[in-house]
């Protein structure tokens, strides 16, 4: 096998910060013995660190630096074009039966995957470093907040987990030596980047990871979806709390009230630009901020849901992302960030599709070919990312360091639906809004391989996340509801609906300002709807439209439900409870029932 990832030496004082945990020193030593590495460098988080990781990404080209003085301190990483996205067909939820993996995840049996996934590792990385990352996800003084391990020979892994995680001495701090504490096992290798030999694997009942033969953000930065999301859900229903896919902000009005909301929308259907929204003109005095752009963690306390941002950095779609569509995001990326395919311009600059300005005449395209405004192909891959502190936000809450996270009013779920489903809705209460979250439907997008633009169901955004039965899944959340005495709201958007012409009818992105306008009213109890089949919709009037150049007509069309389109949602609704064989709860049984009888009244 070729070596792509050949060892570093470290001077003295570099990647030698051994924790002093004996289970983790166990572990390692285990997993050196099976991977054979030239040796091993133990990641501390610093900043001098942080320079001698990439001043040796730079010297084998795992890294391309940037024009210092267009993006400080950015690089350029190209993957292999086999491997750009996650792949949920190697995804694998391995629980002792095929029961508790459930009806939506590929299910392997523990011992025999561990055996195969062992015999790929066995030598996996001689001639390499082994790095050891330990971190938290969550602030460092919540309850929630959770200890992981990544063993890696990705250079790009360890860079970017110091990016996307609280990395190093912080973790070590809050493990402390109790061999019997808490952590997450991750092991990731790029064996030769192969996808016959990709798999990304989960043991729950282990809380272990083991990830192999890709170097994708999605399937090795272990922490963030294998973690926070797979792992994290399975342990929130053991635990009681919840792990989703979800963003989180806050908006404050001009009196000075604020909430938080947190929205589920699958991937790359406009979480991070909605994190990040900022106001048209007309809302003088609203402020919105950022406290996550992906994953919320939340618990109950007092009756309320209190959420907190396990991340520590921002992994978002590139392409679209411009100085009119979402200038936080633009100003986050401006330095301090890697880039993974996207397009280099000759004057050491990055570009990609629907960035502001004319395309540059000549770049090298994410493959690395010579690329021109007439080529055919495009010239950054449509899931390149950025991976960017979350302190690089100009609109970062001043609460996303709180341990006992925000309280939160409303949650929405949302997909990318180009007719049947209105720009917005309220459910009836929390079970109709467990229903709302559990038949949400998405066309597919990039941030997976596969066809895209295909609609599919994916309750809750956590189709290729959730780490157990679906259909306990759907239990946990009307159980939640049970115990929450002030729950929040539950609402659903579509800022994707077409008209015949084939335009999206809504402008979205910071004029999604005034759907949020009318969440926040109804959680105030003074924002008027009528009652429809769906749920609560708001009139035109309702809508706070002023100074948005839109037709009635558009409006209209907006917030239609046109019943024999909903007559083919309503047959796809349980089409797709059907092919969960059995296990969706009662409750969600009679609500589609209860929605039946609505339209028939
Ligand atoms: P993941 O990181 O994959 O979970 O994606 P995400 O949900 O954070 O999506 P993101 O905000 O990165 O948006 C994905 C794509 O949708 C980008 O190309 C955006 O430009 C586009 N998008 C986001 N918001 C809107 C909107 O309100 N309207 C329209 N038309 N497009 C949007
Ligand atoms: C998603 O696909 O939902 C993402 C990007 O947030 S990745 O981390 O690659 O999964
Ligand atoms: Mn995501």
């Amino acid at each position: 096998m070729k070596n792509i990832a050949p060892a570093i030496f470290p001077p003295n004082g570099i990647g030698d910060t051994k924790p002093t945990n004996q289970a983790v020193l166990d572990w390692v030593h285990e997993i050196g013995r099976l991977t054979k590495p030239e040796n091993i460098f133990w990641c501390d988080g610093s900043e001098r660190e942080n320079e001698f990781l990439i001043a040796e990404s730079l010297k084998q080209n795992v890294l391309i630096k940037l024009d210092e003085k267009k993006v400080p301190r950015s690089y350029l990483h190209r993957s292999n074009p086999n491997d750009v996205a996650r792949v949920e067909k190697v995804t694998f939820i391995c629980t002792p039966t095929k029961v508790e993996a459930g009806p939506t995840n590929n299910w392997s049996e523990p011992a025999e995957t561990y055996s195969k996934l062992y015999g790929l590792l066995n030598g996996a990385m001689r001639g390499r470093t082994m790095f050891v990352v330990p971190y938290i996800m969550g602030p460092p003084d919540s309850p929630l907040t959770k200890v992981g391990f990544e063993i890696t020979d990705s250079k790009y892994v360890a860079l970017s987990m110091r990016i996307m995680t609280r990395m190093g001495k912080v973790a070590l701090n809050r493990l402390g030596s109790d061999p019997k504490a808490e952590w997450n096992r991750g092991v990731h290798s790029l064996l030769d980047v192969d996808p016959g030999r990709r798999f990304i694997c989960h043991f729950p009942q282990d809380n272990t990871i083991i990830s192999v033969g890709s170097g994708y953000g999605g399937n090795v930065l272990l922490s963030k979806k294998c973690l926070a999301l797979r792992i994290g859900s399975y342990l929130a229903r053991k635990q009681g709390w919840m792990a989703e896919h979800m963003l989180i902000l806050g908006v404050e009005s001009p009196e000075g009230k604020k909430h938080y909301v947190a929205a589920a929308f699958p991937s790359a259907c406009g979480k991070t630009n909605f994190a990040m929204l900022i106001p048209p003109k007309h809302f003088k005095g609203w402020k919105v901020t950022t406290v996550g752009d992906d994953i919320a963690w939340m618990e109950i306390r007092d009756g309320r849901l209190f959420a907190v941002n396990p991340e520590n950095g921002y992994f978002g779609v590139v392409p679209g992302t411009s100085y009119k569509s979402n200038p936080n995001a633009m100003k986050s990326i401006e330095h301090d960030t890697l880039y993974t395919n996207v397009a280099l311009t000759d004057d050491g600059d990055v570009w990609w599709e629907g960035k502001d300005g004319p395309p540059p005449k000549h770049a090298i395209d994410w493959r690395g070919n010579d690329w021109t405004p007439d080529s055919k192909e495009k010239a950054a891959h449509p899931n390149s990312r950025f991976a960017t502190p979350m302190r690089n936000n100009p609109a970062l809450d001043p609460n996303v360091e709180k341990g006992e996270g925000v309280p939160i009013s409303a949650i929405i779920f949302g997909g990318r639906r180009s007719d049947t489903v209105p720009l917005v809705y309220e459910a009836f209460d929390w079970t109709h809004g467990v229903y709302l979250g559990a038949t949400m439907a998405s066309e597919t997008t990039a941030a997976a391989t596969g066809a895209v633009g295909q609609v599919r169901r994916d309750p809750m955004a956590m189709l290729p996340f959730c780490g157990y039965n679906i259909g306990d899944y759907f239990r946990h959340w009307i159980g939640i509801g049970k115990r929450l005495t002030s729950p929040p709201l539950i609402f659903n958007v579509n800022w994707f609906r077409k008209g015949t012409n084939g335009r999206f009818l809504w402008p979205g992105f910071g004029e999604n300002m005034r759907v949020l306008k009318w969440v926040i009213d109804r959680c105030e109890q003074n924002g008027g709807a009528v009652k429809s089949p769906v749920g609560w919709l708001p009139t035109p009037h309702d809508l706070d439209l002023d100074g948005l150049d839109i037709d009635h007509k558009c409006v209209a069309d907006l917030l239609g439900i046109d019943h024999e389109e909903w007559q083919k949602e309503l047959a796809a609704h349980k089409t797709f409870f059907d092919s969960l064989g059995g296990v969706v709860p009662e409750e969600l049984q009679e609500q589609r029932e209860q929605l039946i009888a609505r339209f028939a009244e």
